[in-house]
């Protein structure tokens, strides 16, 4: 069948607060991809559940994630928006896929080794085999374009060569995807240690999009600069990260160019620049807090749209499965 539009697949893990590196480096790309693409946006529970979390805390987060994503622009009447674990497709393709994914690929994944490093005491078969859930969840939907931050090329770069491989024996039964980074915001860096990503893992160098304003000055006002007596605000990433740091949020936030920012502080020093920057972040995250909370508040209302979301996603997914599941010997159901 011809499909008329491509089609956008995305997904994000509810594993824990959702933050300003999510923000800038995904979610804020993910609404400008509707008015192109037939879009699919997905909340992965399953995922998630690959390191330990507290049950109570994980509905919660799969809930406000998923108000977030509302918030954000994600229209569901446009977009299918759903959660992972509600359409059962994703697991049974994922077994499958694992069927075509070698030990060797799974074990080169540096998302593995990273998370391996940090999780000794719980290496399960689930994080190692995490990349196969996520080619599952992208070709399911006859997948064209998937936007991810930097991190996720890896992952999707797997999702291609499993498609090879798979297509290869069996003919044209997936479509392979195809990464979209974003040029600016993809790798937003901590606000206290500039040399690595802002991460929830490291919270007083993270921005949450849910933070209080007074909350998110503070961490602007104590983010690192330098310790050059110059005080300039001038973009040198190797010179200077932390000024670099906040001279990239500050120009996400606001749209302007780097020269643009350092006229605009000419002569004025990191304690002018500092709670500028701040502003311009607290007033960027202010809608999507405002309307998550909103949102939050009328239950009924987010359980009827993921409800509708998961019967959506089920629809287009299970003509896949059961396309794969004919190709690879199964009997018909
Ligand atoms: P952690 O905070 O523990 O590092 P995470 O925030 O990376 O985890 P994910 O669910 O892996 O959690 O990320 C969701 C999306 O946000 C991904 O597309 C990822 O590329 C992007 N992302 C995460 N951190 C950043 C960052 N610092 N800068 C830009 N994009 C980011
Ligand atoms: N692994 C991704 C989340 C994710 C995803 C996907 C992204 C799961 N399935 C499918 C794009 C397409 C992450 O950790 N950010």
């Amino acid at each position: 069948m011809m499909k008329e539009r491509k089609v956008s697949f995305s997904g994000i893990q509810p594993s824990g607060e959702l933050h300003l590196g999510n923000y800038l480096g995904a979610l804020r790309h993910w609404p400008t991809f509707q008015e192109k693409y037939d879009c699919v946006y997905c909340v992965v529970d399953a995922h998630a559940i690959t390191v330990r979390q507290d049950p109570a805390k994980l509905r919660r987060s799969t809930l406000e994630l998923y108000a977030q994503l509302i918030a954000c622009g994600i229209d569901p009447e446009k977009s299918i928006l759903f959660v992972q674990s509600q359409v059962p497709a994703h697991a049974e393709l994922a077994w499958i896929l694992n069927c075509y994914t070698m030990f060797g690929e799974l074990s080169r994944m540096t998302q593995f080794k990273d998370k391996s490093a940090r999780n000794a005491d719980n290496i399960n078969a689930g994080l190692f085999t995490y990349p196969s859930l996520m080619a599952a969840d992208i070709l399911l939907y006859q997948t064209d374009v998937v936007p991810v931050g930097e991190d996720q090329r890896q992952h999707v770069e797997l999702a291609r060569d499993i498609v090879k491989r798979f297509n290869g024996v069996y003919g044209d039964v997936f479509t392979e995807p195809e990464a979209v980074i974003p040029k600016f915001g993809a790798r937003v860096m901590s606000l206290n240690n500039p040399e690595s990503k802002m991460s929830k893992s490291m919270p007083e160098g993270c921005v949450f999009v849910m933070e209080k304003p007074e909350d998110i000055m503070r961490k602007f006002k104590r983010a690192v600069t330098d310790s050059d007596t110059e005080n300039c605000v001038c973009y040198d990433r190797a010179a200077k990260p932390g000024v670099a740091t906040l001279m990239d949020i500050y120009s996400a936030c606001t749209g302007r160019s780097f020269e643009a920012i350092e006229a605009e502080f000419a002569g004025q020093g990191y304690g002018a620049f500092k709670p500028k920057v701040g502003e311009a972040v607290v007033e960027l995250l202010r809608p999507v807090r405002e309307e998550t909370q909103r949102l939050l508040a009328d239950k009924a209302y987010l359980e009827s749209v993921y409800r509708a979301g998961a019967e959506k996603a089920a629809h287009v997914a299970e003509r896949t499965l059961r396309k794969v599941q004919k190709k690879v010997g199964f009997l018909a159901r």
